[in-house]
């Protein structure tokens, strides 16, 4: 589970929420995913542990770390550093040996540090995520993946109860199907993050938890290797969340998520349900909404969705149970989707709807799915942070409370535009893009709309 971070609706506080590795190990590799992923669809997004974009854009890194960056004012040398790592990983039963080889002629990494410090204003539209999510070249690979592991997918979904195409989806786009982990050396990548107190005691922790990991002898020293925030191996966890869910599936005593593709999709489908997958829930579809469908309904049964109108764009039936809300993700402009709970739990990989959405959609297309058939809003682009503060400065000029203006499109903010929206006769669907920052600009300080 990657992290990544994003900046978010959520606000932070939820490095809680990160996943295993993902749990935490998002953290970093959002950022992780600038540096390591071949997947250009990462920006780079800043390392925040909140994670998420808001809906509609893609700040996305995974679920990461926090936002503050390192400041490279190192109280004690780094040799000394690491020597005083020795009582907290001795506390926890490993070795003197193991403690020695992990260390030995270890140095920081200045690239890491260099990497906390970066930061992106940039925010790539859903759709721009999306199409990198499902590339050609990563369907073609996804394709091969999946055949070749067929047997494997099959027997993990029977174990866990979690979908197969998720399952897929999750690898495709944590580490493009195990081709991408991230060639860092993690014990390297923890110890330069926690000597430069990045993100306070965070790393500290997880540095003393990847020595646990190679004294129990899951992977070796050398194989250790992962994002430059230290999410590892296929699945992209942190050492904490690895600890937390990571299973040996293949029954050899290790649970090796870095080389044995069985484990690490495994533990991937651990990770779901632990974190409350439903066995037999979709995720969810895209649908056709009826004009003049009220926004915000919140979550009812699929039958209520049927009898206002709403349709699956596949033409099928919708679930005789199980309840969903609509997410649109460019705004009622662009595709609807019906998401029940199960997508929420794909969120806990990475606190993000776009991530999510990836997942889902490139598992469905692994398997056979439709392409999204609703044209996207190509020519009213998401805003960025500081086009989002002065958006937020508008709405609350007129009337909306959006709290501070901080350029973060929460939950509140949304809601202050779906208010401002109903008042002057749009589609109530909060959805903060460009088009709505000129008028709101047109319209002066709350004077007139
Ligand atoms: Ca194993």
């Amino acid at each position: 589970m990657a992290f990544r971070a994003g900046r978010s609706r959520r606000s932070a506080g939820q490095m809680a929420a990160w996943p295993g590795r993902h749990v935490a190990a998002a953290v970093l590799v959002g950022l992780a995913q600038v540096s390591c992923s071949s997947d250009s669809y990462l920006t780079t997004a800043s390392i925040s542990p909140t994670a998420s974009a808001s809906a509609t854009t893609t700040r996305l890194s995974r679920p990461t770390v926090p936002t503050q960056e390192a400041t490279a004012v190192p109280s004690a040398s780094f040799g000394a550093f690491t020597n005083g790592i020795w009582d907290s990983a001795k506390a926890q039963g490993v070795s003197r040996r193991t403690f020695d080889r992990a260390f030995a002629g270890l140095t920081p990494d200045p690239k890491v540090i260099a990497l906390t410090k970066k930061q992106s204003e940039f925010v790539k539209p859903v759709w721009e995520y999306l199409g990198s999510a499902v590339s050609e070249q990563r369907l073609e690979r996804g394709g091969r993946a999946v055949t070749e592991s067929a047997a494997t997918l099959t027997k993990v979904e029977a174990a866990y109860g979690v979908d197969r195409r998720v399952v897929a989806g999750v690898w495709g786009m944590e580490t493009n199907f195990g081709s991408y982990m991230g060639s860092s050396d993690v014990i390297r990548s923890l110890a330069t993050l926690a000597h430069a107190g990045y993100r306070g005691d965070f790393f500290r922790g997880e540095l003393v938890t990847a020595l646990v990991i190679l004294e129990q002898g899951h992977i070796d020293r050398d194989g250790m290797v992962g994002s430059w925030a230290g999410a590892m191996g296929q699945t992209q966890f942190m050492p904490t969340s690895f600890m937390a869910y990571a299973v040996d599936f293949t029954g050899d005593g290790r649970r090796d998520i870095w080389t044995s593709t069985p484990d690490a999709l495994a533990s991937t489908a651990n990770y779901l349900k632990k974190h409350g997958w439903e066995t037999g829930l979709t995720w969810g579809f895209e649908v056709k909404v009826p004009k003049g469908l009220t926004y915000g309904a919140g979550q009812q049964s699929f039958a209520a969705w049927s009898q206002a109108g709403v349709r699956r764009m596949d033409g099928r039936a919708m679930p005789a149970r199980g309840e969903a809300r609509i997410l649109m993700p460019a705004g009622a402009r662009g595709p609807a989707f019906l998401v029940t709970k199960n997508f929420d739990v794909i969120k806990r990989y990475n606190n993000s709807d776009a991530y999510a959405l990836g997942v889902a959609h490139l598992g469905d297309r692994l398997y056979g799915g439709a392409p999204i058939q609703a044209p996207w809003p190509t020519d009213d682009l998401p805003l960025d942070r500081m086009q989002s503060v002065e958006l937020q400065k508008h709405l609350a000029a007129h009337g909306f409370d959006v709290g501070e203006p901080d350029g973060k499109l929460g939950s509140q903010t949304r809601a202050a535009i779906a208010s401002y929206q109903e008042r002057v006769g749009l589609p109530a669907d909060g959805y903060p893009s460009v088009t709505l920052l000129e008028r709101l600009r047109r319209s002066g300080n709350g004077r007139a709309t």
